[in-house]
């Protein structure tokens, strides 16, 4: 057990719980930095999961951490009995509410050596705020997505009242205050089936949201001042909402796990000119996809970098809880396809040091699932991308880059569903040699310097970061 000195109970100390997956705990770990470097406090992460030993991606954002920055693991929890089709926003709610009581003894330990000012947690982590109320601690959210996708949250109690139907049935589209309008089928996953287990938790944490002290979105006015503006006003009820982004990891460490050579392969390519192809911690695609995806970007004759992981036929977030394929990956690529494209292309198993990618001057283009993390380190490195959701808000946030930033194309997928090859090739092209990517590159430009301003000492993001460490410690 730490010791119980005067410095320990007069730092103001933040306990944080990450709710499972990178997209989660990346990010926080990101604010917990900057918590800690630009406001004097210290902090605990205290991490809910469901295996003995962390996961090889875990492992490597948890290693890299200052020693300012404590975690420890909960108890793992046991989940099999949720049923065999259950979602992952449900796998994620259950996994916290069962960690209740480990993170209470937690708190017990943590609260008797420091002086503990604030809880914080992600999007799905809400139930952890009885613990945190049991010990007298202000509780926050730090949601890791975007303002339109928070504004939805904060609007879901009152959406669920006003239509009785599934949301994909309502003939107009969805208007959130400030935003861009929604088609019902755009929206989240989980919003998809209202009967369904994981929609019930959505709403029950939106339903929590008003118990927070605060919530910073990771996020900025420049790229969102719509939603941020409508969220700062006059809402009735909803807590203080901090637009304290982009924050996130920087590619200015030395030790970079990259055993598949990608970052040595880029430095053999020209300038600006590869695509970089990624589904995030969590994105799989069908066979059939996959083969089609292959072909495409064989066709296109476009440089690339591809991260690819072993298909799944049954849902598009297979790696969710675990990056790493269980099968060899390339054993799904089309025969030849690695012989025929050796000259412009690279495939890499499962995982990439993106950040570095994106910091590589080679990298001129980025095919992504449009999670939220990989979407800000885009624009941080101002590098235009092709959108392509698969799961989670994804849909909207592709929505958004596409039509309302217009930093994004948007392959369309064939009445299977599916996007073929020649749909795969023509974007591609477009996006690495066409007028329309230079149009897209220059408007990722304005938002990359914008970025840099928000994070800079007198920047709106730094501000807002300021008022919420002065409200935690106050
Ligand atoms: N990453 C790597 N190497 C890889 C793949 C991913 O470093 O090979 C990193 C990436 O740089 C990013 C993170 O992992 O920092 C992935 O985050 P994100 O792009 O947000 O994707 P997900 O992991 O899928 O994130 C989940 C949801 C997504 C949501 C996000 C934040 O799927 O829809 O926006 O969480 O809530």
């Amino acid at each position: 057990m730490e010791a119980v000195t005067s410095k320990n109970l007069q730092t103001p100390h933040v306990i944080i719980l990450p709710t499972p997956g990178m997209g989660h705990l990346i990010p926080l770990i990101e604010l917990a930095k900057r918590l800690v470097s630009h406001h004097g406090l210290t902090i605990t992460f205290t991490i809910p999961t469901e295996t003995d030993s962390p996961s090889k991606a875990q492992k490597l954002v948890l290693d890299s951490l200052p020693t300012s920055i404590d975690y420890r693991f909960l108890s793992p929890v046991d989940l099999t009995d949720l049923p065999s089709d259950h979602k992952i926003e449900t796998r994620i709610s259950h996994t916290v509410t069962r960690s209740l009581s480990s993170l209470s003894d937690s708190f017990k330990l943590i609260t008797s050596t420091r002086r503990v000012v604030a809880f914080v947690v992600d999007l799905f982590g809400t139930d952890g705020f009885d613990v945190a109320k049991e010990f007298n601690v202000k509780p926050y959210i730090f949601f890791p997505s975007t303002a339109m996708f928070l504004s939805l949250f904060l609007h879901l109690p009152k959406l669920d009242q006003d239509y009785t139907c599934e949301y994909r049935d309502v003939q107009e589209p969805i208007q959130l205050p400030g935003c861009v309008p929604i088609n019902g089928v755009d929206l989240l996953d989980p919003a998809q089936d209202k009967k369904n287990e994981a929609y019930k938790w959505i709403l029950h944490h939106a339903e929590r949201y008003k118990l927070a002290e605060g919530i910073m979105v990771n996020s900025f006015n420049d790229l969102e001042p719509g939603p941020i503006n409508a969220l700062k006003g006059s809402e009735s009820g909803n807590p203080p909402v901090y637009p304290v982004g982009p924050l996130i990891r920087t590619g200015d460490t030395d030790d970079v796990s990259d055993p598949s050579g990608c970052l040595k392969w880029l430095d053999d390519q020209p300038l600006g000119s590869v695509l970089f192809v990624s589904f995030g911690s969590g994105g799989t695609l069908s066979s059939e996809q996959l083969t089609e995806l292959a072909m495409g970007l064989e066709m296109s004759q476009q440089r690339f970098l591809w991260v690819v992981r072993s298909p799944s036929d049954k849902v598009a977030n297979a790696t969710y809880f675990n990056p790493q394929s269980i099968k060899d990956p390339f054993d799904f690529l089309p025969k030849g396809f690695i012989e025929r494209t050796k000259n412009y292309g690279l495939v890499v198993p499962s995982w990439a040091p993106q950040v570095q990618v994106f910091s590589h001057v080679a990298t001129g283009g980025f095919l992504s699932h449009c999670g939220w993390n990989s979407t800000l380190e885009s624009v941080v490195h101002g590098v235009p991308l092709i959108a392509w959701p698969l799961f989670a808000e994804q849909k909207m946030n592709a929505l958004m880059l596409s039509e309302d930033l217009q930093v994004a194309l948007r392959p369309k997928a064939n009445e299977q569903g599916i996007v073929d090859r020649e749909e795969i090739s023509k974007v591609v092209r477009g996006l690495m040699q066409g007028e329309e990517g230079k149009r897209l590159r220059s408007k990722m430009r304005h938002l990359k310097d914008a970025s840099a301003v928000v994070l800079a000492e007198n920047g709106s993001s730094s501000k807002a970061l300021a008022e919420v460490a002065n409200k935690m410690t106050a």
